[in-house]
């Protein structure tokens, strides 16, 4: 075997890629994100005795490094982020000369308190693969090590973001350490590993928060905003990714240019932010979720830009994608100065759209801000039986075809029941009429999955309006997962004490018999199943609509 991954949804044949990834990583890759892995949880363990004697890094420490580190070597392992071999190795050897320096932080601190150093009892290099896991641990246990670590993943990305924009947290940090020491143990208990993937949940919801205060902060409150969903005549940018930042930053670099920019998978909210509005150029959205990007990248007659996952085989459009932040692909030109000067000229080269589509519209942004304006609209509604049930229905979306389901869910649901959505699984329906209820459109656009703690926040004040709690009210949820982002959502909510998740298309690889029992005990968590099935289920009748 020369490589094993089973951390996304489209694993191969839903147990592990151990040739290639189904992704396009490659061993090397995948050993290399393993071996980041590997070393980060050293440098955790010693960083969480670090902290353990004294608060913060150490004097010895740029902590700045090792805050930026630690985040960028977790949000890098991420399913469709780096592909990069080589900037893969240039990570990978920062980690070891930062896990070198802070293990001599370390003990150099161990001595001056007069403490016997400790040492981690799986050090870097041994027992890495999690084949080698099974054996000397548990299935149980490399289960629960794992649902830890892509948590994990999933929230420094979130991190990533929220720290470029300014925001961050200590807790956080101090969480991740603790996580990456427990991962070293060679016999850590079903208990304290369940423990730490709650509070992974807790901290990401904390992490969410940070997010939604640095986006809002840095580029206001979404507004319900009509977003055109075909092209306008000229040339034009496409920006895909989750980072606000790095659209920005192109947006006024491609201001008076006459290029036009257009938004892709998770970007489609930025058009509903007034900082990122207020450019006339920003002119709409262009295509659907991540999965469809060869085909549509390859018609675009225009330059990419990816600012994050989820990057797929550029083959045939490399000479007009562009990357930046940690999304990589090899031989992809990425742009680390923040000076998009390439991207703008690769567009002004292309051909451009030769003429207008026909023009479309969809409605974007309610995050919390919106919603909550209306919220008493809202509990009006409910209260005279306008409103019978509300649904979140989305996450991440993915290439099988069993995700028609969400399609057909969506489609299926009551014309008295609003559907909130987030995330690129959004894109089943998303350009479908679902009317409105008194004015209150059925179709809520949350945001991007980065946008969950809006959700959050909306089931929470209903529950409060209310007088109940969030599992009493009637709302339901019914995810879709991919990657690892989804994973640290869903510890959020399950910490939350959210239950009766309806989860899909189909259960992660590396949850086992025993652990899913655990959650479906504690939490009822239960697999989608049928659209039918599942709304009778919820509704207590099959919608009558075909
Ligand atoms: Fe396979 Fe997913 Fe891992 Fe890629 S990220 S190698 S598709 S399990
Ligand atoms: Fe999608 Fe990659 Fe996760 Fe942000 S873009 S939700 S899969």
């Amino acid at each position: 075997m020369s490589m094993f991954c089973y951390q996304c949804e489209q694993t191969a044949k839903g147990a592990g890629c151990n040739t290639i990834g189904v992704c396009g990583k490659t061993p090397d890759a995948s050993n290399l994100q393993d071996s980041i892995m590997d070393n980060l949880k050293e440098t955790g363990f010693y960083l969480d005795k670090i902290a353990q004697i004294r608060e913060g890094c150490s004097v010895e420490l740029d902590c700045n490094r090792v805050k930026e580190t630690a985040l960028k070597a977790l949000f890098t392992t991420v399913t469709n982020v780096n592909f990069d071999v080589q900037r893969l190795e240039s990570i990978n050897n920062d980690l070891v000369e930062l896990g070198r320096e802070v293990k001599s932080a370390y003990l150099n601190l161990a001595s001056l308190k007069g403490i016997s150093p400790e040492e981690p009892e799986i050090p870097a290099g041994q027992i890495v693969s999690i084949a080698e896991r099974k054996e000397l641990l548990n299935e149980d246990i490399v289960s629960l090590q794992e649902i830890l670590t892509y948590g994990m993943k999933g929230a420094a990305a979130y991190a990533d973001h929220a720290r470029i924009l300014g925001q961050e947290s200590d807790e956080v940090y101090k969480f991740f350490f603790y996580a990456l020491g427990l991962l070293t143990k060679k016999n850590p208990s079903v208990e304290e590993l369940l423990g730490a993937c709650l509070k992974c949940g807790e901290i990401n919801l904390k992490v969410m928060e940070l997010l939604d205060a640095a986006n809002t902060g840095t580029y206001g409150h979404p507004e319900p905003t009509r977003a055109r969903i075909t092209p306008i005549k000229g040339k034009a940018i496409l920006v895909s990714g989750h980072d606000l930042k790095d659209l920005e930053e192109l947006l006024k670099q491609t201001q008076g240019t006459g290029v036009n920019v257009y938004t892709h998978g998770e970007m489609l909210p930025c058009l509903a932010y007034p900082g990122l509005k207020k450019y006339g150029h920003l002119i709409g959205n262009y295509g659907g979720a991540w999965q469809d990007q060869k085909e549509e990248f390859a018609e675009f007659p225009g330059s990419i830009l990816m600012t994050t996952n989820c990057i797929q085989n550029p083959a045939g459009y490399s000479e007009r994608i562009f990357t930046s932040g940690l999304v990589a692909w090899p031989g992809v030109q990425h742009i680390s100065d923040g000076n998009f000067r390439p991207v703008i000229d690769a567009a002004l080269k292309a051909e451009g759209f030769k003429e207008d589509g026909e023009e479309k519209y969809i409605t974007v942004g309610f995050g919390h801000n919106a919603v909550l304006g209306v919220a008493d609209k809202v509990i009006e509604a409910v209260k005279a039986g306008q409103i019978k049930h509300f649904f979140l229905v989305g996450g991440c979306d993915g290439a099988k075809s069993g995700r028609n389901y969400y399609t057909e869910f969506a489609r299926k649901v009551p014309d008295d029941c609003v559907i909130l959505t987030l995330a690129c699984g959004k894109y089943r329906f998303n350009k479908q009429d679902f009317g409105d209820i008194g004015g209150i459109p059925r179709l809520l656009d949350i945001g991007q999955c980065n946008d969950a703690y809006s959700a959050v926040k909306i089931a929470v004040a209903l529950a409060e309006a209310f007088g109940t709690d969030v599992n009493s009210l009637p709302l339901s949820m019914v995810l879709s997962w991919y990657e690892q982002k989804a994973v640290a959502i869903l510890l959020t909510l399950l910490h939350l004490g959210i239950k009766n998740i309806k989860l899909g298309p189909s259960l992660p690889a590396f949850i086992t018999p025993n652990v899913l029992n655990v959650l479906v005990e504690k939490f009822s968590i239960a697999p989608v199943t049928t659209p039918d099935e599942d709304l009778k289920q919820i509704l207590g009748y099959v919608p009558a609509r075909i």
